[in-house]
């Protein structure tokens, strides 16, 4: 891992009356909120990803006992699951399949009464839309869904449901609306490449799950510590592993996501090896076997001046261009010998990440891959800097040019195996207007805690489907809404909470709402409303645990939770011990301050133990919640205040990058 070297919604809230009534060209933008202010709580339902266009249509719709759903003769089965779920979950007491229209509502999905039910409501179809795009009407008590393919009508199905309502009873009325959807770029989803502990089993299940909910389509499996797939890479799996990967595999397919499986042979591998290739291949057969039809080649991390085989000096000789040879030839012959010997059943391009994945300068290791490695292979590139604060346009167009091959990226956001004391909780930010049209897909590397990765996983998602629209604020809080299950109470608890854990290389502003209430209290604002805000984040683990719907967000949390609780009251008896000590009340002041050095020390205390049994002491609010206990202890000793934020005082913890 590089990590000396890195430089380092959306749920847009869709209140539908306030849709303006807007046709969809290709690129509209969504209907979002551009000026990117958060939506209260209150806001109506909301489709996230934010649609390429929404408009009102006249006519509603309601929820009537016995829905009927008249399914073309191609629909997508898994669509059809949802939209009957969601139905149900609309307040229908029967949802049955018929051949044509029943009594109360009838739903429309592909085929003929789709089409056609969509054109009498006056939404366009889906000619013209590029892959995965999609309609949906509702309106005059139809409903009407059609996708330009099948993952097309299952995103269909995802904003159909998140259109209805959660009703236990039929009569719930929904206001017309008619959809016209379609991705900013092609591949969008999450590569499971960090080093740590990898997920569970089950954790993956959900991942794919909330994957397909949030119309991302790839899956790349790619854990670092999982043996199997770096030092073991020649093993086959053990029995009972390969079955846990194709349960993966099924559900994966299940939610429209491509499972991608990487293998990475580059600490032992021999490039100019038969054997080594046999090695490769035969394991990706008996992954083929099980269903996956996805392949990578990740040569990041290793070393390209050392040669596992004399024989690789002899044919490639030294150097970066050596390297860029070598590997090129090995990855071609999986190209041509596996992948192409599969296409006609299914095999996708071949996905590899070179060894140079974290910059555009032209080097002779580049020049071999673009010029020797097979042009149809996608390469896998992190940005300017292993972990890039911004990704522009030019950036991306400068890879696809040194490269000279497709650009997928491997974003790592929101990862977090370099600062394991540290959850990124902010949104997916710095990243441009107009980027993804120009690659073949966005893949971001998420943290250990999968379940807590949902939050800055949301925003990828939320931007890679329509970036035109995204605005990282809205986006952040749609998905906190989204988490938050409809309790206002817990929302308010997320958001303190992951606000507390904002700041990254991407989010270079930690904690910006409560850094906003310090700044407020010292510049002569009320004490009552910091410690309002403190109270909140004081109390903002309690609730979470009470109330947060994703118990894996809990359990992934655990010891930031305890600390959070911790720094919120610490924070309080210094806001406390300040306000005492301007009230000449010193005995009071005094007294706060012995039992601060106590809450200080025991918000220190709480540790993430990684897969090594490492105790690594965690960080809340760093360089705020901290810099406010160490400038009020200031005030107190007639001291300064911001002493300790010039000399950098904080947890600890290493700067932001
Ligand atoms: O980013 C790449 C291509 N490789 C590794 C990742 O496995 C790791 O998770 C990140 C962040 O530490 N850095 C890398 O260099």
């Amino acid at each position: 891992m590089h990590r000396t070297r890195t430089v380092a919604t959306a749920a847009l809230a869709l209140a539908l009356a306030a849709v303006p009534l807007t046709g969809p060209p290709a690129g509209a933008a969504g209907q979002r909120d551009g000026g990117g202010r958060d939506r209260p709580p209150s806001a109506g339902p909301a489709i996230s990803p934010a649609p390429q266009s929404v408009r009102a249509l006249g006519g509603r719709v309601t929820i009537t006992p016995t829905v009927t759903v008249v399914a073309g003769p191609k629909a997508d089965g898994p669509a059809l699951e949802v939209v009957e779920r969601s139905l149900k979950r609309a307040g229908a007491d029967r949802v049955v399949r018929a051949g044509k229209a029943g009594h109360g509502l009838t739903v429309y999905v592909d085929g003929p009464g789709a089409d056609r039910t969509l054109a009498d409501l006056g939404a366009r179809g889906t000619a013209g839309l590029p892959a995965e795009g999609y309609a949906l009407a509702v309106g005059d008590g139809r409903i009407a869904l059609a996708g330009a393919d099948a993952t097309g009508t299952y995103y269909a199905a995802q904003s159909l449901r998140q259109l209805l309502p959660h009703r236990d009873r039929p009569g719930a009325r929904i206001r017309g609306t008619a959809v016209r959807d379609w991705p900013a770029t092609p591949l969008r989803g999450v590569i499971e490449g960090f080093y740590g502990t990898p997920w569970s089993h089950a954790a993956r299940l959900d991942q794919l799950d909330f994957y397909g909910a949030h119309k991302m389509n790839t899956y790349v499996y790619s854990p670092k510590d999982d043996p199997y797939l770096r030092e073991k890479w020649r093993s086959p799996y053990p029995a009972e592993q390969l079955a846990q990967i194709k349960e993966l595999v099924d559900r994966a397919r299940a939610r429209h996501v491509e499972f991608s499986y990487a293998l990475s042979p580059g600490l032992s591998v021999c490039y100019s090896s038969d054997a080594d290739l046999k090695a490769l291949t035969g394991k990706f057969q008996t992954l083929w076997d099980i269903g996956v039809r996805t392949f990578a080649v990740p040569l990041d991390d290793i070393s390209y001046t050392d040669w596992n085989c004399a024989a690789d000096r002899e044919r490639f000789g030294t150097g970066g261009g050596a390297a860029g040879s070598a590997q090129a030839h090995l990855l071609n012959r999986v190209n041509r010998e596996f992948i192409a010997a599969h296409r006609d059943a299914g095999a996708q391009p071949l996905q590899m990440v070179p060894t140079e994945y974290y910059d555009v300068k032209a080097t002779p290791y580049k020049a071999a891959m673009k010029e020797q490695l097979d042009p149809d292979v996608l390469v896998e590139w992190t940005g300017v800097g292993v972990i890039a604060p911004v990704m522009t346009v030019a950036q991306a167009d400068a890879a696809r040019q040194v490269f000279g091959h497709p650009i997928l990226t491997w974003d790592n956001y929101p990862v977090n195996d370099y600062v394991t004391n540290r959850l990124l909780l902010g949104p997916f930010s710095g990243r441009a207007k107009g980027l993804p049209g120009r690659l073949a897909g966005i893949t971001a590397n998420p943290m250990i805690q999968p379940a807590a990765s949902k939050i800055a996983l949301f925003t990828v998602a939320d931007y890679a489907w329509n970036d035109g629209a995204y605005d990282a604020r809205t986006s952040w809080a749609a998905a906190l809404k989204e988490l938050s299950g409809g309790s206002a109470r817990t929302e308010r608890a997320l958001r303190a909470f992951a606000d507390a854990h904002y700041g990254s290389a991407l989010n270079p502003q930690q904690s910006p709402e409560l850094a906003a209430a310090v700044r407020r209290f010292w510049a002569g604002g009320s004490a009552k409303a910091l410690d309002a805000a403190l109270r909140t984040l004081q109390r903002a683990p309690g609730v979470l645990r009470d109330s947060l719907p994703d118990r894996g967000f809990v359990a992934d949390s655990g010891p930031w939770l305890d600390a959070t609780a911790a720094w919120g009251g610490a924070a309080r008896t210094a806001l406390r011990m300040v306000q005492a000590s301007r009230a000449g009340d010193d005995a009071t002041a005094q007294r706060l301050r012995t039992r601060l050095a106590a809450q200080v020390a025991d918000a220190k205390s709480y540790v993430y133990v990684d897969m090594n049994g490492k105790r690594v002491p965690v960080l809340v609010a760093n360089g705020v919640i901290d810099t406010f206990v160490t400038d009020a202890l200031a005030e107190q000793d007639g001291g300064k205040r911001g002493t300790a934020t010039r000399q950098g005082r904080t947890q600890g913890g290493a700067p932001l990058r």
